[in-house]
């Protein structure tokens, strides 16, 4: 029996390759923790964006409750079953009037998973809707395993190598996940999505939670770290991510420090593998 999605759900998210928009926490709580996040960048001066918005759950106790709310953890174990790790965590924030987008990718690219068995929950922590540039998927895209991504140089382009599909189907037909604060959005490793820019007066911002079945493993020979955040482990691909106990404290930052270099290695090793695997030398062609 389900824990948190209807059994129309599921079979939705079998189909399409995702699901939204399922409600985690009331309104006011996630524009709170939306507040928490931006006194901390003024006490800070810097944004959680690109190149500061890996994995906060290691340095903030907020994030953590997020990514260990039940109404979170029992939409995923409704997808991934029991055993969960959280395999990696980026911030997406777009200022008011921001020209940053997200081009068409799959979220499996760089992952190196295997088996490629993992979902995303996109947390909402300010409304996102279609003007504050949600997500546009195309429904189904999850079936036809990984397909070609290339570098894109521009420099509004959200993504952290700036990879995007170098070959999108003509005119798909598109469904936006739309979410308010304290909704999220759930979906698959392999489906297409996009977003674009932020055209309203507010910052729309949302954390994008990677959570694996414990089973999964990653193909790099640089060993992650993930927190397992959620049931047993019983296969050990991941050393364990320590649970935050003080926000931006000495030991978190050190550790997050760690782990988020190992992940850019990882990616990096991912990235490197990929091209060439796709080069024209392969015989496959980018
Ligand atoms: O926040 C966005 O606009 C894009 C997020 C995304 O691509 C993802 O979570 O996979």
């Amino acid at each position: 029996m389900a824990r948190k999605l209807t059994q129309a759900q599921i079979d939705r998210y079998e189909r399409d390759g995702y699901v939204h928009p399922i409600d985690v926490f009331p309104r006011d709580q996630a524009l709170a923790y939306g507040a928490a996040l931006e006194a901390f960048e003024q006490g800070h001066g810097f944004q959680l964006g690109k190149g500061h918005n890996f994995k906060p759950h290691l340095l903030f106790t907020w994030v953590d409750a997020i990514v260990h709310h039940p109404a979170v953890l029992d939409a995923v174990e409704d997808l991934i079953g029991p055993d969960i790790r959280l395999f990696h965590l980026s911030v997406w924030p777009k200022n008011a009037h921001d020209a940053a987008f997200v081009p068409w990718h799959q979220d499996a690219t760089y992952f190196g998973l295997e088996p490629t068995e993992h979902v995303t929950a996109w947390v909402a922590l300010s409304d996102a809707p279609i003007a504050a540039g949600c997500m546009e998927v195309i429904p189904g895209s999850h079936k036809k395993g990984q397909h070609l991504h290339h570098v894109d140089p521009s420099p509004h382009n959200l993504l952290s190598r700036g990879q995007t599909m170098s070959a999108v189907p003509d005119q798909p037909r598109t469904d936006f996940m739309a979410v308010n604060a304290g909704q999220m959005s759930l979906h698959h490793t392999y489906l297409m999505h996009r977003s674009g820019p932020n055209n309203t007066d507010y910052r729309r911002v949302g954390l994008g939670i990677s959570y694996i079945p414990a089973h999964v493993r990653c193909r790099s020979t640089t060993r992650l770290t993930a927190m397992l955040v959620r049931g047993t482990d019983r296969h050990g691909h991941f050393d364990d991510e320590p649970r935050p106990v003080v926000d931006y404290g000495d030991a978190e930052r050190a550790f997050h420090e760690k782990a988020v270099a190992l992940f850019r290695q990882s990616n990096t090793e991912q990235a490197a593998q990929y091209d060439a695997a796709t080069s024209p030398a392969s015989g496959r062609g980018r």
